[in-house]
């Protein structure tokens, strides 16, 4: 028998995948959790019927969040994950071996148990040592920290439910001040097609705070419409002037020094997102 699975990223569109087997389907105290065995992408973590991240293309995204944030910084060694409970960024950023500190801020549990269960090649950087794990509310826990961070990455769900906070102008002033003097953060912005006013109103709102706001583009086949933003924004370093001999070499399946440049060269609809 056929068993498809289908996320309807709008109304009138949907991603369906063959499923091979589901591995784990479960309701947590923050929402609907499940991880799927598809055909042709792997093993993929489902929330809320939202495609969170596959093991066949998830390396896009979460090699895209980190090191260009990573590498913008001079000396990255204190580092703060919010969400991002599969671990994927975590294991990113602990190939950097400057780094000393990543504090991971997962509000649900559950999530990182079922990665670590379901997904060990995504989950495997938070048995690091490095690594700290709090299972808390990650805009309660950045309001808390004060001047802490080199670099804050906010790998977040889509804004909705409890995630429409980690959007938001207040959330984004409390991370300019969990940062240090020269501190740089990075969030995950949704598609240029399907998102257009969140990334202009999460653009502008950053833009207000920091010196230096940029958004750059990846290509992640099973998120809508495929193109990915994420805004970077740095009270010092442009990510746009990092010296060539700041990229050590670490393994990456997508990113390189020209991908860190390439990237920010946007298509005209999405440059003009953000004019005004
Ligand atoms: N967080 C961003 C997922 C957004 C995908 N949206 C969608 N499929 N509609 C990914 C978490 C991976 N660490």
């Amino acid at each position: 028998m056929d068993l498809w699975f289908t996320e309807k990223q709008t109304n009138t569109l949907g991603l369906s995948l063959k499923v091979l087997r589901t591995l784990v389907t479960e309701h947590t105290q923050f929402q609907d959790l499940a991880v799927l065995e598809t055909e042709q992408y792997g093993r993929m973590l489902v929330l809320d019927g939202i495609i969170q991240t596959t093991t066949a293309d998830e390396f896009v995204y979460h090699e895209m969040i980190t090191h260009v944030a990573l590498f913008t910084h001079k000396d990255p060694k204190t580092v703060a994950i919010i969400g991002g409970g599969d671990g994927g960024a975590v294991r990113e950023v602990v190939k950097h071996p400057g780094v000393e500190r990543v504090v991971l801020v997962e509000i649900d549990e559950r999530v990182v148990a079922a990665s670590r269960q379901y997904l060990p090649e995504i989950a495997a950087g938070l048995s690091d040592e490095r690594v700290e794990v709090r299972f808390e509310d990650g805009i309660r826990h950045i309001r808390e920290n004060k001047g802490v961070y080199d670099v804050v990455i906010v790998d977040s769900t889509d804004p909705i439910g409890a995630a429409v906070g980690l959007f938001s102008a207040e959330f984004y002033a409390d991370i300019y001040e969990s940062l240090k003097d020269d501190g740089i953060m990075v969030a995950q912005t949704e598609s240029p097609f399907h998102n257009q006013d969140l990334i202009r109103k999460s653009f502008s709102a950053i833009r207000d705070l920091f010196p230096i706001t940029r958004l750059y583009l990846a290509y992640v086949p099973t998120y809508p419409s495929g193109m990915w933003s994420f805004t970077i924004a740095s009270k010092e370093n442009d990510p746009l002037s990092v010296p060539m001999d700041r990229f050590i070499n670490i393994p990456t399946k997508y990113y390189t020094p020209q991908i860190h440049f390439a990237a920010f060269t946007l298509p005209q609809l999405v440059g003009q997102m953000l004019q005004g």
